[in-house]
């Protein structure tokens, strides 16, 4: 499989543009480097359903999927949020679900009901997948990068991203988004070999994955493990610090230059281990998170990145705009990145959009 593998490093663009983006700069920065006037900011789901211009590409598109298999469209509502409000990084636009779309299980994201699969419960349901034909799915995705690193500011930073192995696997296994990822964590119980089986296979496609958009351009890569929290201390250890070690690593030896985000959003406690074992450049901190513990567990030993509850940049207000200001301020003594503590709401006023990049902006002392 190609995922272990190391290559030729081709991050090295990377290094020479983070100068004049200051996304990418304050990533590639150490503790002690001076930080900018104000916190780069951008937000998780930035190209969405809250964005008009977005539901009107996506209304023509034909299919969620095809929206994001299609470079000029996805480059197209990539790009919608940066022109809109001026964001300090982009994020590709696709999905975690790509992944077991290329292995060959099929995604179908049906209206109004969010994503569907044929669930895989057992070894022969595994055994259909082909690592080996992931390239040509892949490929498209790595187009779009490939567009949009043409046509983004100067100043803006391309992330790409995957989802970590466990939260792909929730999906996988359930065929569908669920409340408790029940179907994964049985499964994980009941036949350890066959779980293991499919981490290790998603493990390998990631690295493959990542490896082949920073290639076509992303200059920061972010990995989303949304569903880490719903496993006990010793199963987290195993199913999702291990696999996100090997991804690191893989890249750390590939893509030197190239900084990872992790996000094991909700796991409280276990943010620490998984900073210091998976050595990430930046952590994406959740909404539950106290901003003293992650000033003073998380931000000495990586660059901080959230956390702002997107339930209050929806209801805007004064208790909106004063949370802003406290989380500014207690992080204003490292290195951080705005951002929500988890996407973006689609209801979310415009204007309210509009007002957090103004109070982010506008926070210099
Ligand atoms: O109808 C639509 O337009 C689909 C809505 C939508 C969008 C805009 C989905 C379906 N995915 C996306 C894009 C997306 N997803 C991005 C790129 C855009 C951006 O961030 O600006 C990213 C990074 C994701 C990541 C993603 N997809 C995660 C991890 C982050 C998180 O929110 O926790 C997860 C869990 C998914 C799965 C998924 N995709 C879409 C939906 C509705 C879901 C959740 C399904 C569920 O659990 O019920």
């Amino acid at each position: 499989m190609s995922g272990g593998q190391p290559q030729k490093s081709t991050d090295q663009s990377a290094s020479k543009a983070s100068s004049n983006k200051p996304f990418l700069k304050l990533l590639k920065q150490g503790p002690k480097d001076p930080l900018p006037a104000t916190p780069p900011i951008w937000m998780m789901r930035q190209a969405g359903r809250y964005l008009p211009e977005y539901r009107e590409v996506r209304k023509q598109a034909g299919g969620f999927l095809n929206l994001c298999y299609n470079p000029k469209n996805a480059c197209e509502v990539t790009l919608q949020p940066i022109r809109r409000y001026g964001f300090d990084a982009a994020i590709l636009f696709s999905d975690i679900l790509v992944v077991p779309d290329a292995l060959g299980q099929p995604v179908r994201f049906e209206t109004g009901e969010g994503p569907r699969l044929d669930p895989i419960t057992d070894a022969a349901g595994l055994a259909k997948l082909d690592p080996l034909k992931t390239s040509k799915t892949y490929s498209s995705i790595y187009e779009t990068v490939d567009r949009i690193k043409s046509e983004l500011p100067d100043e803006t930073t391309l992330i790409g991203f995957c989802g970590a192995p466990f939260t792909v696997a929730t999906y996988m296994i359930a065929g569908r988004g669920t409340p408790d990822q029940a179907p994964a964590r049985t499964l994980a119980y009941r036949d350890p070999d066959l779980f293991q089986n499919m981490i290790d296979m998603l493990v390998d496609s990631s690295i493959e994955y990542l490896r082949g958009q920073i290639d076509a351009g992303a200059q920061v890569v972010q990995v989303f493990d949304s569903w880490a929290s719903v496993l006990p201390d010793e199963e987290f250890q195993k199913w999702c610090l291990e696999p996100m070690v090997r991804i690191c690593e893989a890249l750390g030896q590939s893509h030197p230059l190239t900084p990872i985000i992790g996000f094991p959003r909700a796991v409280g406690p276990l943010y620490k281990p998984y900073l210091e074992k998976t050595g990430v450049n930046a952590i994406g901190c959740d909404t539950s998170l106290s901003l003293s513990y992650i000033r003073d567990e998380l931000q000495p030993h990586a660059v901080v990145q959230g956390n702002l509850d997107p339930m209050l940049l929806l209801n805007g207000g004064p208790q909106f705009e004063n949370r802003v200001r406290k989380i500014i301020e207690t992080l204003a003594g490292g290195r951080h990145i705005f951002n929500l503590g988890h996407g973006i709401i689609k209801e979310t006023p415009l204007k309210n959009v509009e007002r957090l990049v103004e109070l982010v902006r506008g926070s210099a002392k």
